[in-house]
Formats: C-alpha cells, structure tokens, sequence
C-alpha cells in the first residue's frame, strides 16, 4: 500500500514577485566567495547546527538523507586533520597534479600550505554514506549529497558566514582522523568561519561565464 499523501503543507509564498524574490537570493549568492583566509573569530554552535538543518533540507534519492556532517571544532582533531591534508596536497602539488591542473590552480595561488584548517573555528566533514547505519541501500549518492552541500554553503552565506570547499585528495585519512565507519566516505571538507579583516580572494575566480553560455532556452 502506498504511504498516506496529506495537501502540501506550509508551503514558502513569498511576499514578492517571484522574479524578485530570486533577485533578491542571488544578490546574496553572487557575493559568495571561496575564502582561504579565516579568522578565527568563534562561530556558536548553533550556527553550525542551523547549518547543517539547511542542508539536510535537501532532496535525496528515496528520500534517504544519505549524509553525515562530522563539525570539528577541537583544536587537536583540526590539527591532526591539517597534517592529512598537507601530506596528501604535498603530494599533489609535487607529484599526482598535471601540468594543465597546475596551470588552472595558478591564479588561485593555491599551495600545499593548509593554515585554515587550523584557524577556522568549525571544519565541517561532509561524507556520504554508501548504505545507512541500518544496512539498507541508498540511491544517487553523489547527487543527494551534493545537494545538500550548495544547501550548506548557501545557508553559511545567508548567514554572513565565510565558507570553503576543500577536497584534499585522496580524503581517506578524514574517516581515519574522525572514526567514521568504512560505510561513510568523506565527500567535501568544508571550513566555516570568518574572513580575516584584510581577506584576499583571486580576482580571476569573480568571473562568470556569460549567461547566455550557461543556459539555452529552447
Ligand atoms: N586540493 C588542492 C588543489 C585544488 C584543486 C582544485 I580543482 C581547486 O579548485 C583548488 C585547489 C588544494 O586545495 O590546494
């Protein structure tokens, strides 16, 4: 028998056009920058919490919430998780990236020096979960927790707050450091924080391709 279906309860209306309402949210989104340069400036754990309720907001196949947001906010774990990820990013800069790979990070003057990981005062580890706790299957892994990262990252904007999505490769020692379970896998390790009063971000990454280029209406 299918579950009960009850009519569309509390459902979001704005108090404005709908062209305006979703002005309104890009000129909050477009000012969303990647920020390698925390503050260590505390954030409550109530944010992280209102946080992590925005993403876990988000759809997901059979509606399984195949996600975990491990927030870190002891110093020792944060600087255990430091050392991992500049083993692993030495390594890339040195080794694993490519040419072209190198020649693309170059504007962000990105390097195997990971400070932030230290100074922010939450890191959020998101990992999907390739089954639930329960044993039971999940679907569309990759996307449903995709989702629920542009959620997160979109509510710590919403929040003033500044936010990076770091993927040390290869992430493993994140399950290790933190003591998940073999069925969680780290998806996107995400510092939450402030900017540093005199924040500098790349001038490069402000650029977006035309809309035209992006969408096609036909
Ligand atoms: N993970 C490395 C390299 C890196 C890769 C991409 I793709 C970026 O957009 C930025 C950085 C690092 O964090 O330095």
């Amino acid at each position: 028998m299918t579950e009960p279906f009850v009519p569309y309860p509390d459902r979001y209306i704005p108090k404005v056009p709908p062209e305006q309402a979703a002005a309104e949210f890009y000129e909050v989104l477009r000012r969303r920058r990647s920020v390698r340069m925390f503050s260590d400036r505390p954030v409550s754990q109530e944010t992280i919490e209102w946080l992590v309720r925005c993403a876990h907001t988000a759809p997901s196949g059979a509606n399984k919430q195949p996600w975990r947001f491990v927030c870190v906010q002891d110093p020792a774990k944060k600087a255990e998780i430091r050392r991992g990820a500049e083993a692993e990013e030495r390594e890339f800069y040195e080794r694993r990236a490519n040419d072209e790979w190198l020649r693309d990070l170059a504007p962000l003057g990105t390097d195997d020096h990971k400070e932030f990981l230290e100074v922010a005062p939450w890191l959020v580890v998101v990992f999907q979960m390739s089954k639930l706790d329960d044993g039971s299957q999940v679907y569309y892994l990759k996307e449903s927790v995709g989702l629920a990262c542009g959620m997160f990252l979109a509510a710590a904007q919403m929040a003033g707050l500044a936010t990076l999505t770091h993927t040390p490769s290869p992430m493993a020692f994140l399950g290790d450091i933190l003591g998940r379970p073999k069925h969680e896998r780290p998806f996107l390790l995400i510092p939450v924080g402030y900017p540093t009063d005199d924040c500098m971000v790349p001038s490069k990454a402000l650029e977006r391709r035309e809309l035209a280029d992006v969408m096609k209406i036909v």
